[in-house]
């Protein structure tokens, strides 16, 4: 047996530290990761002495070496989360936290997951899900207890006091969601695609923003007849780069074949779902020697479209080195904003993407300033907003970055359903407050009503995992909190 030296730390853990170098923590339940006793083995990393561990442990049977022997198996995957939740020593937004954690890549997914291991989304969601039992509350307590002398609160004042704090959590509701889907671009990674004639640089530029020869550059017209994809990490942000087909106008001699024209399909399809599109036009010689900006109609008509549409379109005019001079420039930015109506002369840049011929291993100037650009063009997509009826700190809301996909399907439900609530009280104070007289019929609008919120609370009760169980007495309690009703 070796000897051990023992020690007490913090809040109870005993360590020990074996002679061999080995380590032992026990951790009693229930401040521990999972909530239950553990004891962490540190041991020298060589195979045979974990082995040999393994293999003393279920012979150290507590009762005595003749009984049964201590059941070890290896745990599931994500068992210790899983009982962490079960502890409650976690919620669901925090496990959600810990796993993306776990598979960030870059540093905004980093930081994006370690901003929801904290609880206060969590706490967000509780508090937001609080306001809206305390409001199904007052409205149980309309149809319960409205003959009750000590209920003295106006029903209709009640009605629309409950009506305005729906509303307003509505919006914050909504500005919440809008901000799970910036974050999922944190997450999932920007798509961005490349759009422009054959030949104008596109596969260029994907190289030497990549750094590698990902994308094939030819001479040749129509290399790239599918949707390359490459993941990138640019300036900490995951970015999809999405190289893709040439788009052009056919004209006699140089008609659209089929497969072109599928490529060009894509090409477009690609650019439309895109959270950036970044179109590529460029410097040409013709054919008798004179230099000008190359202006496809099919690519100036794509890009006017997405930059009406959406607003997300940057433009770079490539192979500035061929331009002869800087006025040859001025002319062409100009031809480009008559081309893309409305689209602002900084998102429009001049590049080239020779390599320098001092050294070729370098990134242009020009593309390290594109790129600069591109990553405060990520910046300002990613940015949290903060609804305006909100005056708290701004930094609260950039919390909500860190809701997932999953939060968002169900902030809909939520939505959806204080949207019916709202129609409910609205359409019944529209016909002359019959929603607010005493009948039958009315009483189960409110019922209803009721109903709207309690389906509204239950959505966010699954965001976090918590709060179904119990959720009639939390009602109750609200009731008799505020009205002091059966005293
Ligand atoms: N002079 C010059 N040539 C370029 C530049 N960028 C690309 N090229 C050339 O233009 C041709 C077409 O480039 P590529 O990237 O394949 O265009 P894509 O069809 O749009 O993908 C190739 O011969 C490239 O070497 C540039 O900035 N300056
Ligand atoms: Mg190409």
């Amino acid at each position: 047996m070796e000897r051990a030296k023992s020690c007490m730390s913090g809040e109870g853990e005993t360590g020990t530290v074996l002679d061999s170098g080995a380590l032992i923590l026990y951790f009693p339940a229930p401040k521990t990761v999972t909530g239950e006793d553990l004891l962490e083995l540190h041991l020298h990393g060589g195979t045979a002495i974990v082995r040999a561990v393994l293999a003393a442990i279920p012979r150290t049977s507590p009762s005595s070496s003749t009984g049964p022997s201590l059941p070890i198996r290896y745990a599931e995957p994500g068992e210790f989360t899983r009982r962490a939740f079960a502890n409650a020593r976690l919620d669901l937004t925090q496990v959600e936290a810990l796993s993306d954690s776990l598979s960030a890549t870059t540093e905004q997914q980093r930081r994006l997951s370690v901003r929801g291991t904290t609880n206060s989304l969590a706490a967000r969601y509780e508090s937001w899900r609080a306001l809206l039992l305390a409001a199904r509350g007052e409205l149980e307590a309309l149809i319960d207890f409205s003959e009750d002398q000590h209920f003295d609160a106006s029903v209709s004042e009640l009605l629309s006091s409950v009506s305005e704090q729906v509303g307003a959590l509505s919006g914050a509701l909504r500005a919440h969601r809008e901000n799970a889907v910036r974050g999922e671009l944190l997450r999932s990674g920007i798509s961005l695609a490349l759009l422009g004639a054959p030949n104008a640089g596109k596969s260029s530029l994907l190289n030497a923003v990549v750094g590698r020869e990902a994308a094939i550059v030819s001479r040749e017209e129509g290399t790239t007849r599918d949707v390359v994809e490459v993941g990138v990490d640019l300036g900490g942000f995951l970015v999809r780069l999405g190289d893709t087909a040439g788009l052009r106008r056919g004209v006699e001699g140089a008609e659209v074949g089929l497969v072109e024209r599928e490529g060009m399909r894509r090409a477009k399809a690609r650019a439309e779902e895109s959270d950036v599109v970044v179109v590529v036009i460029s410097f040409e010689v013709g054919e008798g020697g004179e230099v000008g900006v190359r202006l496809d109609p099919e690519v100036v008509e794509t890009a006017a479209r997405l930059a009406a549409e959406k607003d997300n379109v940057l433009v770079v005019i490539n192979k500035m080195d061929v331009a002869p001079s800087s006025s040859d420039l001025e002319t062409a930015i100009k031809a480009t904003q008559t081309a893309i109506p409305g689209l602002p002369r900084e998102k429009i840049h001049p590049i080239s993407c020779k390599p320098s011929s001092q050294d070729p291993s370098t990134t242009p100037t020009s593309i390290q300033t594109f790129l600069r650009a591109l990553i405060a063009q990520f910046t300002t997509l990613t940015t949290a907003l903060t609804p305006d009826s909100d005056s708290s700190d701004p930094s609260i809301w950039q919390e909500s970055l860190g809701a997932t996909e999953r939060h968002r399907l169900l902030l809909e439900t939520c939505i959806a359903c204080l949207d019916d609530f709202t129609a409910l009280v609205s359409g019944a104070a529209d016909a002359d407050d019959s929603m607010l007289r005493e009948s039958e019929g009315d009483e189960a609008d409110i019922v209803l009503a009721a109903e709207h919120l309690r389906g509204a609370a239950d959505a966010l009760a699954r965001i976090t995992g918590r709060g179904e169980a119990g959720d009639v007495e939390e009602v109750l309690g609200v009731v008799f909190e505020k009205f002091c009703v059966g005293k």
